[in-house]
C-alpha cells in the first residue's frame, strides 16, 4: 500500500474535520444499521483525534466497545475515470467502513493504516456517506493484548500496558485517486561503497505497463534513472543519509502506457545509507553508532493519541535542544507523518509493534489486575500470534523506506524467560527477517528476564534492555543500584552484542525538590540518571541510552501512578524538569 500523495498524477483530499459521532456500548450499531443513515444522537467529533478527553462525558473517556464516526462527503467532479480510494492512518483498535450502505472494508490493529476501494461505490461529484465504526476493544487475541471484564456497574477494559487505551481516528482519514492502472508498492535498499551509493528498488504494479524511474538529488537534478520494475541506480558522489544530516533523493516513479503516456506516479523519498551490527558495535554507514534519546509516546492534552502537526514540530525542537539523536516508538508505530519527519531530521528510529502487555505475570497494584499465565490456550495463543505477525507484516510494509528506521522492536517487555516465550518469538523473529533481510531485529527485554535467564534475546542482533535499578528495585538507595545494574550489565556483555538501554527512568513530581535526593523529586530524576550514565560509560557494548520517558503521560488510574506516569523529563505540556538540563549537558556539552 502506497500511502496517498498529491503529485502530477495523483490527487488527495483530507477528511480531517468534524465528524457525526455515536458511542455504542450495547453494540446494536450494526444490527440496528447505523451505518444506513444519520447517527443517533447528533454529537461531533474531531479527527484526528482520540474521542477519550474531548468531552467531560465520563462514559466518553472510559467506554468500552464501538464508537461511530461518519462524514458526508464528495468526492472532487475531476476525479470521473479515476480510481478512487479511501485511506484510515490509523483507527484504534479496529474498524468497519461502509459508504453508503455497503461494507467496503475492515481491519484489525490500531497503529497502521488500511485502505478501501471505492471505485465502484461513489460517484465523481456526488455525495456519499462514509461511516467508520472503531472499536477499542482488546482481547487476548488482539495485539496489544487485554480483556474485558463484566462487572455488576458494567464493561471494564483490563491490559498489561502501561498506558492509556486511548482510541479512536488517530491520524488522518484521506480519499485519494490514483491511475485505473496503478502502482501499488515500492521498495528501497540502498548501499555505499566509498563515494558511490546505490538504491537497488522494485516497484509492482497492477497489469504490465512499463516502469520508469529517475532518482533526483534535493535540488532536483536527476542522478540516475532506471527503465523497468527493478534495478539498481549508481549515485557517484553519494550524499549520505546520516545521524543529524536527514539528506532525502527523491525516486520518481513512472507508470507509462505502450505510448509514452503516463497512467500512474509515485515519489518515494530515499536517504542512502547502510545499518549493521558487528560484534557489539551498531554501525550507520560503516561508523559505530551511540543512541541518545528516549523512549516516547503519541499523548498529548485533550488530543489523547491524535497527531497533530504542531505538537510533533515542538517534539522534534525539544530533541534536538537536549542533544538526542534518537528515539523509540514505544509502544506501537508512530504517525507516517512522524518517520517522514525523522528521516528529514537525520533523527535515527527504533521501531515498534503494538505487542506490549505480552507479560501477564505483571501485576503489584500496577494495572489493577490479577496475574495469570502469559502464553496458553486461554490467553497469548496461536491466535494471538497470528495476529502479531499481521502487526510485524503492516509495520514493515509501511516503514520500511524510511532511512530513519535503523531497528525493528517486535514486542516491548514480552514474558521471555519461560519456554512459552521462546516458542512464541521464535517464528515471529524467522518472519521479521524474511520480511526484511537489511536491518537488525531485536524485543526489548524487562527485569523479570534478567541476565542469564532470557530465553529469547538468543533471537535477537541487538539486546534492548529496560532497567529500573533505582526505582523499582532498590528504590532511594542508587549505590546498591549501581552495584546490582553493573554486575547485571557486565553479563550480557559477554553476549557480544549492542546493548542499547531502551529504558531507565525514575517517576518525578514536577515542582518536588529535596536537597538529599528523595525518589519523586526533581534532584532524584537527575542523581538517578547520573548513577546509570556512570554504569552505561564503564561498558563498551553500551551503544545507546533512551531514557524513559520523554515526557510525562497519561495511564490508567492505579496507586503508582500521579496523574498518570511521571518519568518524563519534560511535563506533559512540554516543560523541562530539572534532569533536563543535566541530560542536555551530558548530549550536547552545553552547561545548563
Ligand atoms: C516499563 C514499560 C513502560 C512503563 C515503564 C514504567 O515498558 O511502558 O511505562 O516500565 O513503569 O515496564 O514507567
Amino acid at each position: 500500500m502506497l500511502r496517498p500523495q498529491d503529485n502530477g498524477s495523483r490527487e488527495r483530499k483530507s477528511l480531517n474535520g468534524l465528524w457525526s459521532f455515536a458511542l455504542d456500548p450495547d453494540g446494536v450499531g450494526r444490527t440496528d444499521r447505523w451505518f444506513a443513515g444519520p447517527l443517533p444522537g447528533g454529537r461531533q467529533m474531531a479527527v484526528p483525534a482520540s474521542y477519550n478527553d474531548i468531552s467531560t462525558d465520563p462514559a466518553v473517556r472510559d467506554h468500552v466497545g464501538v464508537a461511530w464516526y461518519q462524514l458526508t462527503t464528495f468526492a472532487p467532479r475531476g476525479w470521473d475515470g479515476q480510481r478512487i480510494v479511501l485511506n484510515v492512518e490509523a483507527a484504534t483498535h479496529r474498524a468497519t467502513i461502509w459508504v453508503d450502505d455497503v461494507e467496503v472494508a475492515s481491519h484489525e490493529g490500531g497503529y497502521t493504516p488500511f485502505e478501501a476501494d471505492l471505485t465502484d461505490h461513489v460517484t465523481a461529484g456526488q455525495q456519499s456517506r462514509i461511516t467508520i465504526a472503531v472499536d477499542n476493544t482488546l482481547t487476548y487475541q488482539s495485539i496489544p493484548p487485554g480483556f474485558v471484564e463484566d462487572t455488576p456497574q458494567g464493561k471494564r477494559q483490563k491490559y498489561w500496558h502501561d498506558f492509556f487505551n486511548y482510541a479512536g481516528l488517530h491520524r488522518t482519514v484521506w480519499l485519494h485517486t490514483t491511475g485505473r492502472e496503478h502502482l501499488t508498492d515500492v521498495t528501497v535498499v540502498t548501499g555505499l561503497d566509498g563515494a558511490t551509493g546505490s538504491v537497488d528498488y522494485a516497484v509492482e504494479s497492477t497489469g504490465g505497463a512499463r516502469v520508469a524511474v529517475t532518482l533526483l538529488d534535493a535540488d532536483g537534478r536527476a542522478v540516475a534513472r532506471g527503465d523497468g520494475a527493478r534495478g539498481t541506480l549508481v549515485v557517484p558522489d553519494v550524499h549520505r543519509w546520516a545521524p543529524g544530516d536527514g539528506y532525502l533523493y527523491d525516486l520518481d516513479v513512472q507508470l507509462l502506457d505502450r505510448r509514452g503516456e503516463l497512467l500512474d506516479r509515485y515519489h518515494q523519498s530515499v536517504g542512502i545509507r547502510t545499518v549493521a551490527v558487528d560484534g557489539n558495535r551498531f554501525l550507520i554507514n560503516g561508523e559505530p553508532f551511540y543512541f541518545t534519546g528516549f523512549g516516547m509516546h503519541e499523548d498529548h492534552a485533550v488530543l489523547g493519541k491524535g497527531h497533530n502537526d504542531a505538537l510533533m514540530l515542538h517534539d522534534f525542537e525539544l530533541l534536538e535542544w537536549i542533544g538526542a539523536n534518537s528515539f523509540r516508538t514505544s509502544h506501537y508505530p508512530y504517525s507516517q507523518d512522524v518517520l517522514d519527519y525523522a528521516d528529514r531530521r537525520g533523527i535515527v528510529v527504533i521501531d515498534e509493534t503494538a505487542a506490549v502487555g505480552l507479560n501477564m505475570n505483571v501485576t503489584g497494584g500496577m494495572f489493577g489486575v490479577q496475574g495469570r499465565p502469559t502464553y496458553s490456550a486461554e490467553t497469548v495463543n496461536d491466535e494471538t500470534r497470528e495476529v502479531h505477525a499481521q502487526a510485524i507484516r503492516e509495520l514493515i510494509a509501511r516503514d520500511k523506506n524510511h532511512p530513519s528506521v535503523v531497528l525493528w522492536s517486535i514486542a516491548n517487555e514480552p514474558e521471555s524467560e519461560s519456554e512459552g516465550g521462546e516458542d512464541y518469538f521464535r517464528p515471529l523473529f524467522a518472519l521479521t527477517r524474511e520480511l526484511d533481510p537489511t536491518r537488525p531485529v531485536g524485543f526489548v527485554n524487562m527485569m523479570m528476564a534478567y541476565y542469564p535467564t532470557c530465553r529469547v534475546s538468543q533471537f535477537a542482533d541487538v539486546l534492548m534492555l529496560n532497567r529500573y535499578y533505582g526505582w523499582y528495585v532498590a528504590t532511594g538507595d542508587l549505590a546498591a543500584a549501581e552495584a546490582m545494574w553493573e554486575q547485571e550489565l557486565r553479563g550480557w556483555a559477554t553476549e557480544n552484542k549492542p546493548i542499547i538501554i531502551t529504558e531507565y527512568g525514575a517517576d518525578t513530581y514536577p515542582g518536588l525538590r529535596s536537597l538529599t535526593a528523595e525518589p519523586w523529586s526533581e534532584e532524584y530524576q537527575t542523581a538517578y540518571l547520573e548513577m546509570n550514565h556512570r554504569v552505561f560509560d564503564r561498558i563498551d557494548a553500551v551503544v545507546g541510552e533512551q531514557v524513559w520517558n520523554f515526557a510525562d503521560f497519561t495511564t490508567t488510574s492505579g496507586i503508582v501512578r500521579v496523574g498518570g506516569n511521571k518519568k518524563g523529563v519534560f511535563t506533559r505540556d512540554r516543560q523541562p524538569k530539572a534532569a533536563a538540563y543535566a541530560l542536555r549537558e551530558r548530549w550536547t556539552g552545553k552547561r545548563p
